[in-house]
């Protein structure tokens, strides 16, 4: 049996990637995770407690990270702070966490010697013109625009130092945008659904023409597990599923499927510095590992999401109003 340490696993992605590790294998999994306001103990309460552990710290502290690395056979990197909009705001504790809580890890993963995975982002790559026919690829220069882009291509550039000067054990992967149950509703997709569930037009910012590369967080997971196991070390697979979509469309997707007219949303003021298109070539990861999507229809998978949201309002009302009341504060 494999001894997995999943950080962050309290979030968004890290929290389905739990549930698909316990569905597909039989790895133990402990997560060590802060709880900062995007974690949520909830999303984990199903999974049997004779295989998930839970630790409640910080990925910074050394103390408890090297404890942790000690037993694990293992490591998927998936704690950070992760919201532009945030890091725009107030970008210190985005330093704090992608910056040091990584460059922390690393040293503890240096020491025992362990395996890791480190998770990371299309975004460290800049953004595509809307007119471009080009994507990204491994090979494409890093270019990040946000204060959290680019404390995550810091935290990229240190996987590379580290596995260059000290012969680190690793692999790292950078994905396209998540959808799926578990999302904050901070994020694009959820906040649009549960406006509408409690009555209120979504809100789009700008024109609404700016493009993501939609990925089902289950296939997002599938992806880090094989690059787990059949990797090669020292490599950077990026991973996505062909879903670009602009926003618009995507607003006007879920109004459709929850009934309601197609432009029912309001234009709000747009984010500064709005990366235009992201777009993810997957060749490689396809081609060496034989990985496939399995939820390569988005109109299903953001149906099936819908539903998940309707399903779970207690899962994600504690966390609504203060989110609004942070978006109101900016005008959006
Ligand atoms: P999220 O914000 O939903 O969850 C982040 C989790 O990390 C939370 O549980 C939080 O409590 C925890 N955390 C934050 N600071 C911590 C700290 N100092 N110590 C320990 N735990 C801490 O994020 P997400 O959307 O699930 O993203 C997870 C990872 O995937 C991130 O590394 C992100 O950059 C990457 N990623 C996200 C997307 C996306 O579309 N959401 C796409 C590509 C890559
Ligand atoms: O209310 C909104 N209205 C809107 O039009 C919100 C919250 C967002 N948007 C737009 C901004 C983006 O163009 O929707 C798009 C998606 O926004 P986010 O959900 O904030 O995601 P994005 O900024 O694209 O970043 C996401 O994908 C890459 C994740 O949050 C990152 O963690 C990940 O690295």
């Amino acid at each position: 049996m494999t001894q997995l340490l999943v950080t962050g696993g309290a979030g968004f992605i890290g929290s389905n990637f739990v549930h698909y590790v316990i569905e597909q294998t039989d790895h133990h999994v402990t997560v060590l995770d802060k709880l900062t306001y995007a974690g949520n103990l909830a999303s984990l309460s199903e999974l049997p407690h004779s295989r998930v552990d839970f630790v409640h710290g910080d990925v910074a502290d050394a103390g408890i990270v090297e404890k942790l690395v000690a037993s694990a056979d293992a490591v998927v990197h998936y704690a950070a702070e992760t919201h532009n909009d945030n890091s725009l705001n107030d970008p210190q504790p985005f330093l704090h966490t992608n910056v040091v809580g990584t460059f922390t890890l690393l040293e503890a993963v240096r020491k025992y010697g362990v395996r890791y995975h480190h998770i990371s982002t299309d975004e460290v790559y800049g953004d595509l013109e809307l007119d471009d026919s080009g994507r990204f690829t491994e090979a494409s220069p890093y270019n990040p625009s946000s204060p959290y882009s680019s404390t995550k291509a810091g935290s990229d550039l240190l996987v590379r130092a580290w596995m260059r000067s000290y012969g680190l054990q690793a692999t790292i992967s950078n994905c396209s945008n998540n959808y799926g149950p578990y999302q904050h509703v901070e994020k694009f997709i959820p906040r649009q659904i549960t406006n509408v569930l409690r009555g209120t037009r979504p809100r789009l910012y700008g024109e609404g023409l700016n493009v993501r590369d939609w990925i089902h967080a289950d296939d997002h997971s599938s992806a880090v597990l094989e690059i787990l196991e059949k990797g090669r070390i020292g490599e950077t697979y990026l991973i996505g599923a062909d879903g670009e979509k602009d926003n618009k469309t995507v607003v006007e997707l879920i109004l459709t499927i929850m009934g309601l007219d197609a432009d029912a949303y309001e234009n709000v003021p747009d984010r500064t510095g709005h990366d235009l298109r992201y777009a993810i070539d997957a060749t490689k990861l396809r081609d060496e590992l034989g990985w496939r999507p399995r939820y390569p229809d988005f109109e299903q998978g953001l149906a099936a999401t819908i539903e998940w949201y309707r399903d779970h309002e207690s899962w994600w009302a504690p966390a609504k109003d203060a989110t609004e009341a942070f978006y109101a504060r900016l005008g959006q």
